[in-house]
């Protein structure tokens, strides 16, 4: 195959591996038109990855969430939670990595894949990108427009090669409240929607400490509490029940709902 990536010959593919292939060809086209021939040809060849065609035909079509203009940013998007926060744990490592740039941090990608990973944030940014301007509501009771700005999550999800058992992707952070590491969850198909994104932009602007930096999750179907801010590991299981107390995330703990969407 040239280095350069062929979306003829991609489609040629699609059909010679079913309906599911050639889904995934279309859905996927505009971010896959970036990415190495190389990896793509080693997603087809895997069988045992998650085809994400025929993972996106089998589950249940979850809904896009209203996009808005520019001109419909909120001026002040409030932040709340993480490091913004005067209730979490101050944790001198993490002071360090962002008087750093984050240099020293890294992503980590594990479980339930075939080739487990991790991303420094400069690999992150060459990777793939799309924006949405989408409304965040918080469950305390405010909501805010923001252009939000990263990696969808499918993409990663294809180069890391979630595999078929995988049901949930569990999100870390690096704050702890009251103790406890914050972490939260996502099924399967909302980890696939087109409108879920590792995000390392706000309006345009890098993620500042209040915001998640340096990489926060941004699903445009689920709440406030969904949305992990610095991120540090991103894990795929079978079953919630693997994961501290079994709910989901630290919210769902503390009482919240895992299912916080749309
Ligand atoms: N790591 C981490 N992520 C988090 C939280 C947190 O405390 N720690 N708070 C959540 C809640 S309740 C909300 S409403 C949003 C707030 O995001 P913002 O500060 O960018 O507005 O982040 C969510 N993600
Ligand atoms: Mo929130």
């Amino acid at each position: 195959m040239t280095a350069h990536f062929s979306r003829r010959r991609f489609l040629g593919q699609g059909l010679a591996i079913g309906a599911g292939g050639i889904v995934a060809a279309t859905a996927l086209d505009r971010i896959w038109s970036e990415s190495d021939p190389e990896l793509l040809q080693k997603i087809l060849d895997a069988g045992e990855d998650l085809n994400i065609g025929i993972e996106r035909l089998l589950l249940p079509k979850l809904p896009r969430a209203p996009e808005f203009p520019e001109s419909a940013i909120s001026r002040h998007f409030p932040s709340l939670g993480g490091y913004g926060a005067t209730y979490v744990d101050k944790d001198l490592g993490f002071e360090h990595m962002a008087a750093n740039g984050f240099r020293d941090w890294s992503l980590e990608i594990n479980g339930l894949v075939n080739r487990p990973a991790r991303f420094t944030l400069d690999e992150i940014f060459r990777m793939p990108a799309i924006s949405t301007i989408t409304l965040h509501a918080c469950e305390e009771g405010w909501s805010a427009i923001g252009k939000w700005t990263g990696v969808p999550l499918s993409w990663l999800m294809l180069k890391v090669g979630v595999q078929a058992r995988a049901r949930f992707a569990i999100f870390h952070a690096m704050d702890r409240i009251a103790g406890k590491f914050m972490f939260g969850s996502l099924d399967i198909a909302r980890c696939l929607h087109p409108q879920t994104l590792l995000a390392y932009r706000i309006n345009d602007q890098l993620l500042p400490v209040g915001h998640g930096a340096p990489l926060r999750l941004r699903s445009a179907l689920d709440i406030g509490y969904k949305q992990v801010k610095h991120l540090s590991r991103i894990s795929f299981v079978s079953s919630l029940e693997e994961v501290d107390g079994g709910r989901g995330g630290l919210f769902e703990i503390y009482g919240y709902q895992n299912y916080g969407g749309f």
